[in-house]
């Protein structure tokens, strides 16, 4: 596998490109150009030079997270097809840069959610929380303002404000659309874009949904192991992947993430991976931990053997981490959990590879 971190640009983020450098292992960013609303086409030199910066700093770009979705798409309305000729328009740029992975998503209107950006744990550090039962006596629109008012003046990826400015009549639109039809439109999309793809030699990965339920009567369909093989079958070339995010997927307990990494790993469909633990409270309230095993109901050491097995040659990354040792930050994004995640799953790693005999650990 490939350590590789997230990072949101030199004007929208706390973290130094320098910093991430001495994380031990770290050989890329997973990067994105957060100012570029989702729709538009990411121009060629923007992209070169975003990358010039990172490679100044002796890390790699090779993957993308995320190149958003215009609404349109997953409505499929007549106005999807200019955006998805955008969208061409920046696989096609990308590859010419060398990225490798397109991380996304196809989560109708809200990315991930919370109800709390930073709830204090037992151990005085600060963490995301989810609670289904406070979403029963909230709207939308006290939800977007309450994880605009608790992100500390950063944009949360995926909740850019342009998107939702139009809250009401995007939610009235959803009214016709099911599961099945979102199914459709993701089809749509993949049959336009996957071809390109494989020309260019870029891999598409699709992020789960976060939470894997439906939210506010929306319908969200890549949830569970059945969905995720549904739509991986809507083109079935080895460009149309998956990023198996275990935080995501794992908020529901009968998605068995070591058994999904096994199976769709040696399918040969897992571009992307985020690494992440949880703490399930009880359905449908759960908070984010540090990744170790014991403070979870993760088992990452499970984790890491599944990808270990299966030789996963992929990215990874750590996903959200707490908030620690006094970081102000973007939620889910400071320094110091997530580089203290990456030294344990390369520990993990080692050890994994080690017992098996092999003397450098991989
Ligand atoms: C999240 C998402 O779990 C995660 O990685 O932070 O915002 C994720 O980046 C997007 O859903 C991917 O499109
Ligand atoms: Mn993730």
């Amino acid at each position: 596998m490939k350590m590789t971190f997230r990072w949101f640009g030199e004007a929208d983020d706390t973290i130094e490109l320098s910093h991430i450098r001495q994380v031990p292992g770290v050989t890329g960013i997973v990067g994105a150009l957060t100012h570029i609303p989702p729709g538009e086409m990411w121009p060629y030199d923007e992209i070169l030079a975003y990358k010039r910066k990172i490679e100044e700093h002796g890390l790699e770009l090779e993957v993308i997270e995320s190149v958003n979705i215009h609404e349109d798409i997953k409505l499929g309305l007549e106005t999807r097809d200019g955006y998805i000729e955008n969208y061409i328009k920046t696989i096609k740029n990308l590859g010419k840069a060398g990225v490798k992975v397109i991380c996304y998503n196809f989560m109708p209107v809200f990315d991930w959610l919370r109800t709390n950006l930073a709830e204090k744990l037992a151990d005085g550090s600060f963490a995301m929380l989810y609670d289904q039962e406070l979403l029963k006596n909230k709207t939308p629109v006290q939800i977007v303002r309450d994880m605009a008012d608790g992100s500390k003046g950063f944009s949360l990826p995926g909740w850019e404000p342009e998107r939702l400015r139009e809250l009401q009549t995007v939610l009235e639109q959803y009214e016709n659309v099911d599961e099945e039809k979102l199914f459709n439109n993701l089809e749509y999309f993949l049959k336009a874009v996957i071809p390109v793809c494989k020309s260019r030699g870029v891999k598409m990965a699709i992020h789960p949904d976060d939470p894997p339920w439906s939210i506010f009567g929306l319908p969200r369909i890549v949830t569970c192991k059945e969905n995720l093989e549904r739509l991986l079958g809507l083109v079935d070339e080895e460009c149309n992947g998956l990023t198996l995010c275990s935080g995501s997927l794992g908020a529901n307990p009968d998605n068995d993430i070591p058994h999904m990494i096994r199976y769709f790993g040696k399918m040969g469909r897992i571009h992307f991976a985020h690494v992440r633990n949880l703490k399930i409270i009880d359905e449908g309230h759960f908070h984010e931990t540090s990744h170790l095993s014991s403070e979870g109901s993760l088992d990452v050491f499970e984790i890491m053997k599944a990808y270990h097995d299966i030789g996963f040659k992929g990215y990874m990354r750590p996903d959200h981490g707490r908030m620690i040792w006094g970081e102000e930050g973007r939620p889910g994004y400071g320094l110091y959990d997530r580089a203290l995640g990456i030294a344990y799953i390369n520990g993990l790693w080692e050890a994994i590879g080690k017992m098996k005999g092999n003397q450098v650990g991989v």
